[in-house]
């Protein structure tokens, strides 16, 4: 399996460390492992699966026999009644777990079965990572609630931006035929604590919500269950029309309330842990209750109101733009929810992208954030790189994503970060969530690239801990999928943290944004500019002229600026304060205008996009080296897919420089290599 990347980072290789091997097997001889229940029995397997392959030797495992066993596993419960003594209190969180010492042994231990799981699955990394075991003390548990894959799936097979194969959902095979690929996505996804997964597309098929089809969705939802995940699916707004038969799906008219209640009702019959819908309302055509006059709140609140008896949640996108208004389509989403906030459901999340635009390679945190203090909101990551190369570019996007949940809203003061606002902690919400749109398909290596692997791994890692560093994400994905050996972890480590700003540099420097090419969004196009709506095309964008360059939404322009709070708003408005990655996403600025560096703007554009190719060079030049420590297949694979990223980057930094320069009429700085 290591050859074809389908073990993923779960691949357990024998520890190859004489010392540290010899070190474990001494500390790990024998398990004690409490209770039977399907989870349970799943991490048993997968304890013994692991401590088999990781130490070279068959553990012996007991359910009777405590005595001197090294490693002891049970909840705290079965803990107690077992050995007759209270035991000293751990304040273990719901769905955590605690993974430490008790005179002299190894304790795992959680309140529910799916914590004894995940503390399963974190000790056997602390193994594959090759972590010291002799002194543990572990207490983790998740900081968000609901940590959710967005699978933009069609019922056909066919994936919305999706770069590695078809669909995994085999529709025509459900009920009864259960792949083994549910199976080992479902444990894939538990090793990093994901714990929902919305099957199908935002642009929704109302046909999934049909009786046969949710006799396919509540057999895929008994597959997942024993590992913790929920299944959710997307609400076609007009399904009442579509396939229930009424002639319109106003919210607010009764029969359409009626018809989603006995839906949903009938869903919970046959799936009673049934997560709930994910909705796109009057969002690029899709339908919604506006078409009836009603608002966000209108749709979202009806949908709630159906799903609460069962304790389903509504996650209601903010993904929002509109033709009739095209000044800043920056600004939309938030004039239009803001004024909602404190109106919608407890049971309703407003789901908010991680940027104001569209998953570009940088944008700045979505305003949204923090503004809506009465609402719970969730993070929609991408992790599918729509924009960023597909499944041909390697990019590291943990780091993209720690970038936005590390930034500070100042909503209420210093310290106000995204990263608290989607945990719930900055607004005491009880309920928090955390979506990720899946780069998974039916590729041998799941993910299309071998490297976006780490993509989905970071995305579920930082969903159960907004607040962990991305390096420590980059570290811990290598070590458990290639090699712990420091020559290679290391320079692998720079190469994965560097590549986010390789992308950025190649494609969108200096906070320039969505120039890629029309609707497949590969490849530049920074020239589009006929497209029937106007915040289509790349040149709404960029405005490039004669002059200079870049988007005014400062003020004197569309003031998108303003929808910040105070301290952020001013460091954005003003030249000297503006973080220069994001100079021309907030400002418009001539051609000569000088940067900090005292290098003119047109000049400083063709260095960062010579040094978005410099930086692949650098990564393939790395990669050549590492050929020690991964199989001969493999690391072709990521040769080939490099070559196929410099000559990407150089096209990228060829096409806008060339473009950009039939405006500024300015010579390419002496360091840029001139385009072929
Ligand atoms: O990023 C854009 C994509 C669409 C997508 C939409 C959305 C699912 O180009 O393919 O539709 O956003 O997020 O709804």
């Amino acid at each position: 399996f290591s050859q074809s990347g389908y073990g993923l980072w779960l691949d357990y290789e024998k520890v190859n460390d004489a010392s540290i091997l010899s070190d474990y097997q001494n500390q790990i001889r024998s398990v004690y492992f409490l209770g039977e229940s399907e989870t349970l029995n799943l991490a048993r397997e997968e304890l013994k699966l692991g401590l088999n392959s990781l130490l070279g030797s068959s553990i012996d495992f007991s359910s009777t026999n405590s005595n001197n066993a090294s490693i002891t596993v049970a909840t705290f419960d079965q803990l107690e009644r077992k050995t007759q003594r209270k035991l000293k209190k751990i304040d273990i969180a719901k769905d955590g777990y605690y993974i430490g010492h008790d005179s002299g042994k190894i304790v795992i231990t959680a309140k529910e079965d799916i914590g004894i799981l995940y503390g399963v699955f974190n000790f056997i990394r602390l193994l594959q990572t090759q972590q010291p075991i002799d002194n543990l003390a572990i207490l983790d548990a998740p900081k968000i609630d609901l940590r959710i894959l967005n699978h933009w799936d069609n019922l056909d097979g066919t994936i919305e931006r999706g770069y590695a194969g078809k669909s995994l959902w085999k529709w025509q095979k459900l009920p009864k035929y259960i792949d083994q690929r549910y199976i080992d996505y479902a444990r894939a996804n538990a090793s990093i604590g994901i714990n929902g997964t919305v099957l199908t597309n935002v642009n929704a098929n109302a046909w999934v919500l049909t009786p046969s089809y949710i006799d396919k969705v509540a057999a895929l939802a008994d597959a997942f269950r024993p590992y913790g995940i929920k299944v959710y699916l997307t609400a076609r707004f007009s399904a009442p029309i579509e396939i229930g038969g009424l002639s319109t799906a106003d919210p607010l008219e009764a029969k359409v309330q009626q018809w989603w209640k006995t839906k949903i009702d009938s869903i919970y019959a046959k799936i009673p842990d049934f997560g709930g819908f994910l909705v796109k309302a009057n969002s690029e055509g899709q339908p919604g209750p506006q078409n009836y006059g009603r608002t966000h709140v209108d749709g979202a609140n009806m949908m709630a109101e159906a799903l609460e008896p069962h304790n389903g949640v509504v996650l209601w996108r903010a993904f929002v733009y509109s033709e009739h208004d095209a000044t800043d389509r920056a600004k939309q989403a938030y004039s239009e929810f803001v004024p909602m906030d404190g109106k919608f459901k407890e049971n309703v999340i407003v789901q908010v992208k991680n940027g104001a635009i569209d998953f570009q390679p940088r944008e700045p945190f979505h305003p949204i954030f923090g503004a809506m203090p009465k609402t719970a909101l969730a993070m929609e990551f991408q992790i599918t790189q729509e924009y960023l190369g597909f499944s041909t570019h390697l990019v590291f996007l943990p780091k993209l994503y720690e970038e936005v949940l590390q930034a500070d809203t100042y909503q209420q003061g210093k310290g106000s970060l995204v990263a608290k606002v989607i945990d719930g902690s900055l607004d005491n919400h009880k309920i928090s969530a955390i979506s990720g749109v899946s780069n998974i398909g039916s590729d041998l290596n799941w993910t299309g690239h071998p490297f976006a692997q780490a993509n989905w791994y970071g995305y579920g890692r930082l969903a159960w801990d907004p607040y962990l560093d991305s390096e420590t994400i980059a570290e811990q994905w290598l070590r458990s999928t290639y090699s712990n050996d420091k020559d290679f972890v290391k320079p692998m480590t720079d190469l994965l943290i560097e590549s986010r700003e390789a992308v950025v540099n190649y494609m969108t420097p200096l906070g320039l944004h969505h120039m890629m090419d029309t609707d497949h969004h590969y490849g530049p196009g920074p020239w589009v500019s006929e497209l029937p709506r106007p915040e289509w095309n790349p040149t709404y964008y960029h405005k490039a002229d004669s002059k200079g360059i870049g988007f005014d939404r400062t003020k004197q322009g569309s003031d998108a600026i303003a929808q910040y709070a105070d301290p952020v708003a001013k460091k954005f408005e003003q030249l000297d304060q503006v973080p220069e990655n994001l100079l021309l996403w907030f400002h418009h600025l001539p051609w000569d205008y000088t940067l900090s560096d005292g290098k003119t703007l047109w000049n400083s554009l063709g260095i960062h996009y010579q040094k978005g190719v410099d930086q692949v060079r650098e990564m393939k030049k790395v990669w050549e080296q590492m050929s020690p420590y991964v199989d001969p297949i493999s690391h072709k694979e990521v040769s080939m897919l490099l070559d196929i990223q410099l000559h990407e980057a150089i096209w990228w930094k060829d096409a806008c420089m060339l473009y950009f320069q039939k405006h500024s009429k300015l010579p390419f700085p002496k360091a840029m290599e001139k385009p072929k």
